[in-house]
């Protein structure tokens, strides 16, 4: 029997967004953390600027190279660039996938200090519609959860906050699927705090099982579906940081332990990581874990069943913004600096990043 139409065309946009070593690029940042992004280099924070900012980074020339899509929020979907062209037309000029983020943020977890659940059901099935005529044709929600070291009094985080933040997932993903768009389930265990990479791992393990069994209830297609996680490392505050290969054998054996096979891809979010180390990360990944990995006995070795991509907004988007810094005259500049980072994450997914590159 064949294949719904619908489904195939969702396998296909999933597909496309982490086809060909290419990656993603976040820049669904909300109105206010646009902002504070803003206000951290001194750009005026005003709609016209947010604007020129997206504009800036949706018309860097060759992006498409590296960038399957771009994630974008409700204003910039509907802002148009300085000679009229909607932002959007101008992604899919370019051949770039539009996305759009839908979830309302993270709301404080009632009777859980500390805690956070990602709101933005409510209406989500005709702002959906909205955006799929608009010409979205992906979407994203994030959880957020924040650990905290093992044996800590309260346990964080609580049973209670993993499974509300899956189970909205969940429902968000299913809603996107019934509207003809792909869900990146974004699972977001926080970098902030001095946990070990050891417990980022429980975490993140636990947090994976809890997501992928509340999207098997809601009846969510898995191979429809981009999961973005961040990857397993030490909190920020953590004495004890890790090198690269650490980091992406954790990280890998944390999916493999989580995600089912038939999910089409998974692109990871850099999470407050330096660009150079999201680089580094996401490269160590694929030189001990890719096809011609020698690093990892052949007897211990994994076919990995989905590619590992990047959906970075900070990683690919920082060092553009601190060059831009609202003038006009940066921006050619600028947009050199997005297309490196991109570059060099593009690298990085076929095993090839190096220092040598980085400094280029
Ligand atoms: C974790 O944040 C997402 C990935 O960005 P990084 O690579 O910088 O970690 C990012 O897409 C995030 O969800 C958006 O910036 C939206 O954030 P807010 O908090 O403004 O909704």
């Amino acid at each position: 029997m064949s294949e719904p139409v619908a489904s195939v065309a969702l396998q296909e946009t999933a597909a496309a967004m982490v086809a060909g070593h290419r990656g993603l690029l976040a820049m669904d940042e909300s109105i206010s953390t646009c902002n504070k992004r803003f206000a951290s280099v001194g750009i005026a924070q005003t709609e016209d600027m947010r604007r020129a900012y997206r504009e800036l980074l949706i018309t860097t020339p060759a992006l498409a190279e590296c960038i399957n899509g771009v994630i974008l929020v409700d204003e910039t979907l509907r802002q148009m660039s300085t000679d009229g062209t909607p932002l959007a037309q101008i992604a899919r000029n370019a051949g770039m996938l539009v996305g759009i983020k839908v979830d309302t943020g993270a709301k404080a977890l009632a009777g859980h200090p500390g805690e956070h659940v990602t709101e933005g059901l409510d209406g989500l099935r005709e702002r959906l519609q909205d955006y799929f005529r608009l010409g979205a044709r992906f979407a994203k929600w994030r959880g957020v959860i924040a650990p905290a070291p093992a044996g800590r009094w309260p346990e964080r985080p609580s049973s209670a906050c993993i499974e509300a933040n899956a189970h909205a997932l969940a429902r968000y993903a299913a809603l996107c699927q019934e509207a003809g768009l792909v869900p990146i389930i974004e699972p977001e265990v926080l970098m902030d705090g001095d946990h070990t990479l050891a417990r980022c791992a429980e975490v993140t393990e636990q947090v994976l099982h809890s997501v992928f069994e509340q999207l098997v209830c809601q009846g969510v297609m898995l191979e429809a579906v981009i999961l973005k996680p961040n990857m397993v490392v030490a909190g920020l505050g953590c004495a004890d940081q890790n090198t690269a290969e650490e980091v992406a054998a954790a990280t890998v054996l944390c999916l493999l332990r989580t995600v089912p096979g038939a999910v089409p891809g998974i692109a990871f979010l850099s999470g407050g990581q330096t660009a150079v180390d999201a680089s580094c990360r996401l490269n160590a990944m694929h030189t001990m874990f890719g096809p011609s990995s020698t690093a990892v006995p052949s007897n211990r070795r994994h076919p990995l069943p989905w590619p590992l991509s990047f959906s970075f907004a900070r990683a690919l988007q920082h060092p553009a913004l601190d060059i831009w810094a609202g003038q006009h005259a940066h921006r050619a500049e600028a947009q050199s600096a997005l297309l490196h980072r991109a570059r060099c994450n593009r690298a990085a997914l076929q095993g090839l990043w190096s220092l040598e590159i980085e400094a280029r």
